[in-house]
């Protein structure tokens, strides 16, 4: 990609801040000025800024995963409530790996030329690229859910802000909720989430700190993608080969309803299960008393946050919103709380 020199456009701030979202690309020498791409000038966000009704895209990961069509849904309603501020165009892949996919779809909202594009990365890494043509387009680009990765995103010079929870800490809870009906010295397994997403790494060092602090024995730790299936494929060669498990720590709510269902077919119901995300079928099975615990993260609310923040950043609000991140809650729902 060409480097361009430092320069501010004519319009207005507004360009000025798309640009900023992208800094300059590897390859530019190291001058620790912005540098701002000149397909910035003129671009969508400097549209949106003259007036325009910016259209802003939601993109997500599996839409066949409950916790995506949550997301959806609140952020319909958000622009159901907000006709004269924005557009809503939403999007999403159909399964959790398929990366190319998120790439191709990110691609399509800048070709349609976008003002915003707020995304929910299936990669923490492999979507800087894409998103960094973006910020080159003028668009202004908000990251929910998954944080992008530090290192890259500095590599690359791009700078995006992110709103979403701090999985770690979440996930220790979550761990730490499971300990109580176990004993120290119980077997665990953990199920993660795609190795290359940072909520994912997040969540497995939450729920080891959670099994080292009550003591319990991490017998194994493996991926099952996010998805319900390998879990359950996964969770039933874990039964088989450690007869002696006794907690299965889920990092995320399909995975654990695919551990459940092998946890049944093996009758080995003293094996209790965590969760995360509080989508609806792992409520019900947390109020069975299946699921001992998960950990909600208000999915609903998440891109909502994301979409604010984009519009401020469209309408220039340095102060509101600027290129700061946003943590988010996260709650745990155990069957005493959502018997409340
Ligand atoms: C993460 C979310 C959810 C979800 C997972 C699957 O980014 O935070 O926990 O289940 O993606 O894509």
């Amino acid at each position: 990609m060409p480097c361009v020199q430092p320069r501010f456009p004519r319009q207005s701030f507004l360009v000025t801040l798309a640009g900023l979202l992208l800094l300059s690309g590897p390859g530019c020498g190291n001058s620790s000025a912005p540098e701002v791409a000149a397909e910035a000038d003129g671009g969508p966000a400097a549209a949106a800024a003259s007036g325009e009704k910016p259209r802003v895209a939601l993109v997500m990961k599996s839409l066949a995963n409950e916790f995506f069509a949550t997301m959806a849904e609140g952020a319909k309603s958000h622009a159901s409530q907000h006709v004269a501020d924005y557009e809503l165009i939403v999007n999403g892949i159909q399964d959790e790996t398929d990366l190319a996919g998120q790439v191709s779809l990110v691609e399509q909202m800048v070709a349609q030329q976008v003002a915003a594009i707020v995304i929910a990365p299936a990669d923490s890494k492999a979507l800087v690229p894409a998103l960094r043509k973006a910020g080159q387009a003028g668009i202004v680009v908000v990251n929910i859910d998954n944080r992008l990765d530090a290192e890259v995103l500095r590599e690359q010079q791009v700078q995006i802000p992110f709103v979403g929870p701090d999985n770690r800490v979440g996930a220790k809870n979550v761990g730490l909720q499971l300990a109580r009906s176990l004993q120290a010295g119980d077997e665990v397994a953990i199920l993660e989430g795609l190795e290359t997403s940072f909520n994912g790494q997040q969540r497995k060092l939450g729920f080891t700190e959670a099994a080292t602090e009550a003591g319990l024995k991490i017998v194994a730790s493996q991926s099952a993608q996010w998805e319900m299936d390998v879990a359950n494929q996964a969770a039933a060669a874990l039964l088989t080969a450690h007869p002696g498990l006794k907690g299965i720590m889920a990092c995320n709510d399909s995975m654990a309803l695919g551990a459940l269902a092998a946890v049944r077919a093996a009758g080995r119901n003293e094996v209790k299960i965590a969760g995360f995300d509080n989508i609806k079928a792992v409520r019900q099975a947390v109020l069975d008393g299946q699921i001992a615990v998960t950990a909600d993260q208000h999915g609903d609310q998440l891109a909502v946050y994301g979409i604010e923040t984009a519009l401020e950043l469209l309408r220039g609000d340095r102060q509101a919103a600027s290129v700061r991140d946003r943590e988010t809650a996260v709650d745990l729902i155990t069957k005493e709380t959502l018997s409340r």
